[in-house]
């Protein structure tokens, strides 16, 4: 196995007094401060029984102290399940028992979690066990797992090795290059891969992070002005609200990249962007590829407005179709996870031989340009946020006054699309409320659905199978 120096234990030795995590508080950390607090969590987490392979929960907005705890878990040869904070209880349980996870680390919690829940705070007050941490990093070694749903529906742990991200975060680099005084935005919520994979790139390339705890645009926009941030990850809605901001402005020269990911972007955004000359650079990516796996180039920006760009340079992309024709994305690197924790089935199915099966549409140009063009199938994205019908159906499906349930994605303004539900009632007095409440405690707020249209009957196909597309087609009829 190739083995490195620990990658944050090497940065504080190269650079010790660069700045590594900065608020907007004005708090700031160094590298060396960075190090030196996240071994001593190490020693102190170690009391709790957490040692190599030991995998552990996080569940955390962008705080400071998971920044620590992530870099803690590297110092025991730990993994970090990263949990998103806008789950139900319900479906934390479901990762957490997917994955075996006993212990969550996290700030405050109101949700009855089957794992013992420590806070960051609670864990800071611990005596430091001595003990050995890790000095190297095994590139084969699994870091992180992150739970999507892939293409067939139910969430599943994807497997990120430290080879992976470091691939990851040396492509990113290859294509965006590296400024002296690059300073990079982490607002994107850490348990997601393309907030994580700031603070990796961050160790990797002795480069500040400029951390924000929550979403707040007025906050994103004045880092951007005024506090030296010149590459910012983020989403469409995000974009779009950045640019309301903006006004007739214009950012500092200094900001040099917007890198915008998690899904499609309206070309009318992309040129709204482009007259503003706010340098966006649309990127394709996924859990699965560790972050970005295409990326347009800074040259070809403006040229190819709307297309995703060219695999980075350790990544290849293949159509699969005659020409230049539409037809699924399939990418492989050695940023690409090697598969789904505890889902060989599901593995083999989406990779072979290296190959990842995205399950998107897409198509490149002459110049070999990527354009995607559809999604996995039928998976809807709201902010960011990815939202599988069948996760919603099977909770509509299991209320008792529900017969059936078909869920289909609605165009929206603000989130780019919203989930609507199709319901075949058992009888007419069951109620919208009565079906809303009941979701509300098994699904996350944004997989709510936004409407509740009630039927006879779904539209489903000879083998009965539901016809999703059909009942897309309703919508359409109820808009006009
Ligand atoms: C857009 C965000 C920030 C919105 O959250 P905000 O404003 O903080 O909401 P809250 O104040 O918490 O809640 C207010 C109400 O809004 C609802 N809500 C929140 N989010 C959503 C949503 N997405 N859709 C619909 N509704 C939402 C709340 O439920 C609440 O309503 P009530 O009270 O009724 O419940 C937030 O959604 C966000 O952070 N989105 C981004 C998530 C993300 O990171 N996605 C990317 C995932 N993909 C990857 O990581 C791979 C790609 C990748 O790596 C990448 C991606 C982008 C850029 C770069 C890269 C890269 O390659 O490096
Ligand atoms: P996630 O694993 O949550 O990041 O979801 C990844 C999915 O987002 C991909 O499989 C695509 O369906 C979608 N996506 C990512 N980037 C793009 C893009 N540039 N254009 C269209 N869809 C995208
Ligand atoms: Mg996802
Ligand atoms: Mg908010
Ligand atoms: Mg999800």
């Amino acid at each position: 196995a190739e083995v490195i120096p620990h990658w944050l234990s090497k940065q504080a030795e190269l650079a010790p007094n660069q700045t590594a995590i900065e608020r907007p508080d004005g708090n700031t950390c160094t590298f060396l401060e960075l190090k030196n607090k996240s071994q001593s969590f190490a020693r102190k987490l170690s009391g709790l029984g957490v040692q190599n392979n030991t995998k552990v929960g996080i569940l955390s907005a962008n705080h400071i102290d998971m920044v620590v705890a992530i870099h803690a878990l590297s110092y025991l040869g730990a993994v970090a399940v990263l949990l998103n904070i806008r789950l139900t209880e319900q479906e934390l349980n479901d990762q957490l028992n997917d994955a075996g996870v006993s212990l969550v680390l996290g700030q405050l919690h109101d949700r009855n979690l089957n794992a013992t829940f420590h806070k960051f705070s609670d864990v800071w007050e611990l005596p430091e066990r001595t003990g050995k941490l890790q000095s190297e990093i095994d590139l084969d070694a699994v870091f992180t797992i992150i739970y999507t749903s892939g293409t067939t529906g139910f969430p599943k742990g994807v497997v990120h090795t430290y080879g992976n991200h470091w691939w990851s975060a040396v492509g990113s680099m290859l294509n965006l290059g590296l400024r002296a005084r690059d300073k990079w935005l982490a607002v994107l919520p850490i348990f997601h891969v393309g907030g994580l994979a700031i603070l990796i790139r961050s160790v990797i390339y002795g480069m500040p992070v400029y951390l924000m705890e929550h979403y707040n645009r007025q906050l994103v926009h004045d880092a951007i002005m005024t506090r030296g941030v010149t590459i910012a990850s983020v989403v469409t809605v995000m974009v779009n609200d950045l640019l309301t901001l903006l006004g007739d402005k214009r950012y500092p020269d200094t900001f040099r990249c917007m890198l915008l990911g998690g899904g499609p972007a309206p070309k009318s955004l992309l040129e709204q962007a482009k007259a503003k000359q706010v340098p966006v650079f649309q990127s394709y990516g996924m859990t699965e590829t560790s972050s970005q796996i295409v990326t347009l180039s800074p040259d070809d920006a403006l040229e190819k407005l709307g297309s995703s760009g060219k695999p980075l340079f350790p990544a290849q992309l293949q159509i699969n179709a005659i020409g230049d024709e539409v037809g699924e994305i399939f990418v492989k690197g050695p940023m690409v996870t090697q598969g789904y924790f505890n889902r060989e089935q599901a593995t083999n199915k989406s990779i072979i031989d290296g190959w990842l099966a995205t399950g998107d549409l897409g198509y490149t140009d002459q110049d070999g340009f990527l354009y995607v063009v559809d999604r996995r199938k039928d998976l809807i994205i709201s902010g960011g946020e990815n939202i599988y019908p069948t996760e919603i159906e099977s909770v509509l499906a299991s209320f008792d006054g529900i017969h059936e349930a078909g869920v289909v994605g609605k165009p929206d303004k603000k989130w780019g699309q919203v989930p609507v539900a199709f319901v075949v009632r058992r009888q007419a007095s069951v109620s919208t409320e009565a079906i809303l409440d009941f979701a509300r405690e098994r699904l996350a707020g944004y997989k709510i659905p936004k409407a509740i249209i009630f039927l006879d009957e779904l539209p489903r196909n000879a083998s009965n199978k539901l016809v999703r597309s059909k009942l897309a087609e309703h919508l359409n009829d109820n808009d006009s």
